[in-house]
């Protein structure tokens, strides 16, 4: 058997922590192969909660569980991590200012930045799923000099799965034969979802739904209000789905995209491809190979979708304003 690997859950505690650690424990994450010990963080108040989840998780004994660490020390929860999957942070409440959340997300990400990077293993692959998961990650980024920047990239996973999802339905084939919606941009409701270049059952998205107007229209509104959705629906945000779309990213990028060469969307650290911002994190459609991701080069870019790209990375080259202002005070 493979030695373990350590994965560190940030905000394990909360709703996505408690989908996402059994998950990983299944191998979802790196493969029925691989043992892996689970690292989990979260803060002082959610401590007893934090040890609520390490019980059950040793009464569910998974075969592939070798091992957990329940910590509210990152510095301890960092040290010697393969994968870290940043699910804490903090979140919007009603009648907060932007700023304020920027501030306190930019204290946080900057702290385990530096526990990351003190600790983690060489080579160790970043996630960031918290919100604002670009913003975060580039301060994150910013704040891990050490930690190559293509190591460091958030999660817009669950965009794309959305978007497969809701062509497999419209279309009634099933998810596995939708390849090749890109999500451009933020993970946010400026976020592109991008049809242009999808697959159906091997013929392009557009001519199977037959239907430009949804597609244009309802199709890019209902990816980019999924979550707010989700939110009327459940009383609580997106757990389950997000937890998963947080494996499917790991899986590709670490065991790799398929041979095929149809692409998963990422955010990662943009070097200006298709026009977007440099130095921000930027979702592309990308292929992974030996735990590399390459942005797919090439793909042909109409007005109307160059339009909708810039204006999802102005939003971030504001984002990123807003940090560095946050970081200098
Ligand atoms: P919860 O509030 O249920 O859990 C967050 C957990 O983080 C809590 O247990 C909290 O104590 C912990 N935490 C807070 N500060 C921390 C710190 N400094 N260190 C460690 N832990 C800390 O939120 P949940 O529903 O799990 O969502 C987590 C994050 O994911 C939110 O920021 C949310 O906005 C974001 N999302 C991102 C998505 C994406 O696609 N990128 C989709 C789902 C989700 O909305």
């Amino acid at each position: 058997k493979a030695p373990p690997k350590r994965i560190l859950v940030t905000g394990a505690a909360g709703q996505i922590g408690y989908a996402i650690c059994p998950m990983i424990a299944r191998g979802a994450m790196l493969g029925p192969d691989q043992p892996v010990i689970l690292h989990m963080l979260d803060i002082e108040p959610a401590k007893q909660a934090l040890e609520g989840v390490k019980m059950e998780l040793i009464d569910a004994a998974y075969p592939l569980l070798a091992g957990v660490v329940a910590t509210t020390d990152a510095e301890e929860a960092c040290k010697g991590v393969d994968v870290a999957v940043m699910v804490g942070g903090f979140p919007r409440k009603a009648g907060m200012e932007r700023k304020d959340v920027m501030s306190k997300n930019v204290a946080i990400y900057k702290a385990q930045a530096a526990a990351l990077e003190k600790g983690a293993a060489a080579g160790c692959k970043v996630l960031v799923v918290a919100n604002p998961a670009n913003t975060n990650a580039l301060i994150l980024k910013e704040n891990a000099p050490s930690i190559p920047a293509e190591n460091i990239t958030c999660l817009t996973r669950l965009d794309h799965n959305r978007a497969v999802g809701q062509l497999a339905e419209r279309s009634g084939v099933h998810n596995t034969k939708v390849k090749n919606v890109i999500i451009w941009g933020n993970h946010s409701s400026t976020q592109y979802p991008d049809v242009n270049h999808a697959t159906i059952d091997g013929k392009p998205a557009r001519e199977v739904i037959g239907n430009d107007e949804y597609l244009d229209g309802e199709f890019i509104q209902v990816v980019q209000q999924r979550g707010a959705a989700i939110i009327k629906a459940r009383g609580l945000s997106s757990a389950l789905s997000a937890a998963s779309s947080a494996c499917d990213h790991i899986r590709d990028w670490v065991l790799g995209t398929p041979a095929d060469g149809s692409y998963v969307s990422m955010g990662v650290y943009s070097d200006g491809s298709y026009g977007a911002p440099k130095g921000v994190i930027y979702s592309f459609p990308v292929t992974c190979k030996d735990g590399k991701w390459t942005i797919v080069q090439g793909l042909s870019i109409d007005d109307k979708s160059a339009a909708k790209m810039k204006a999802t990375g102005d939003e971030l080259v504001e984002e990123k304003a807003l940090a560095l202002e946050c970081l200098a005070e």
